[in-house]
């Protein structure tokens, strides 16, 4: 297949490993895809190319992507924080990619009561991330035992095998169905762009072009177009109300005495100033996605 990207003509080759199924899976891949980059087949085999990047990308399980990367098998690998801090691997976190957000916690059986970790003393927690939980508890210089188990570990108050979990958690619902209570996040989490620390100056350059891609994307995400009309005799008022890149485009209507005026809103602080706006006496707001944001 010809390629028509002329950076795309050296050999070196970016190796990303990303989660082969799960939660993070596709995510991976839409990011991937929003950065413009086509992938070439599907996840059923270990590994897959992308066509128009030097991208090659490693379908692995969560859990061993630290230390595929430590090793240098793959360059730079997409995983959660909680992965990453639990294994304890030789590697760099480069950037936060958005998605994946959960937190860890420390959740107990919902009629009981917790005033904080000296009440862990003596108390036996189940969790999957026992390397996280010793750290919280050396830090709080709590003695408790630590009962490592690999999957539902929801369910281990239910069954006697634990006081406490230590699990993750995102809409809480997994916790409340289960009777138990968060009573302490230890750690927040989303998934981040991890990478070897010895790469090459030619990996570092390819890794520097997807990063810009993917920072791209994520100011996009993070702001909106807008477009409104405005009488001529408010238009300062209203510019005054845009915080925008720069000052905001103002065109004219063909109806006289009216403005039309386009500018770049944060998502956060988008309602608040729509209501201002229209205060203000600005008509037919229209709020547009933004797809691509470069600066
Ligand atoms: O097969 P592989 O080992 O690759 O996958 P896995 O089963 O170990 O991981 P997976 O796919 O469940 O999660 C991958 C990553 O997604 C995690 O390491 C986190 O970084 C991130 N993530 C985000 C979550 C959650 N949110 C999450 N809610 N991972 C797991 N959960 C589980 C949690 O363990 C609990 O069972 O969801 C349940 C709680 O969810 P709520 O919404 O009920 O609170
Ligand atoms: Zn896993």
């Amino acid at each position: 297949m010809t390629n028509t990207n002329a950076l795309t003509k050296t050999n070196t080759v970016l190796k990303l490993a990303i989660q082969k199924s799960g939660r993070l899976h596709e995510d991976s891949m839409r990011l991937l895809k929003e950065c413009g980059i086509d992938i070439s087949n599907g996840v059923n085999k270990l590994k897959a190319e992308a066509l128009n990047f030097p991208l090659e990308l490693y379908f692995l399980r969560d859990d061993d992507i630290p230390q595929y990367v430590e090793d240098g098998v793959a360059d730079i690998g997409f995983v959660g924080e909680n992965v990453v801090a639990e294994k304890q691997k030789n590697i760099l976190t480069q950037a936060p990619l958005g998605f994946g957000k959960c937190r860890l916690s420390l959740a107990i059986p919902r009629n009981q009561e917790y005033a904080g970790p000296q009440d862990l003393a003596g108390k036996k927690i189940a969790t999957s991330y026992p390397v996280i939980v010793a750290h919280f508890l050396r830090q709080n210089k709590v003695e408790a035992e630590i009962h490592e188990i690999s999957g539902s570990v929801e369910i281990a108050p239910g069954i006697g095998l634990a006081d406490v979990i230590c699990d993750l958690v995102s809409s809480g619902s997994t916790l409340f169905m289960n009777g138990l209570k968060e009573v302490q996040p230890i750690l927040q989490s989303q998934a981040v762009l991890v990478k070897n620390k010895n790469l090459t100056a030619q990996h570092e350059a390819l890794l520097e072009r997807l990063l810009f891609r993917i920072q791209s994307v994520q100011k996009a995400k993070n702001n909106k177009y807008i477009l409104l009309n405005a009488p001529n005799d408010q238009l300062e008022k209203i510019i005054g109300l845009l915080p925008g890149m720069k000052s905001p485009t103002v065109l004219p209507l063909a109806q006289e005495g009216w403005s039309s005026v386009h500018s770049v809103l944060k998502e956060n602080e988008f309602w608040d100033i729509i209501e201002q706006l229209k205060a203000a006496g600005a008509q037919g707001i229209l709020v547009v996605p933004i797809e691509k944001m470069i600066l």
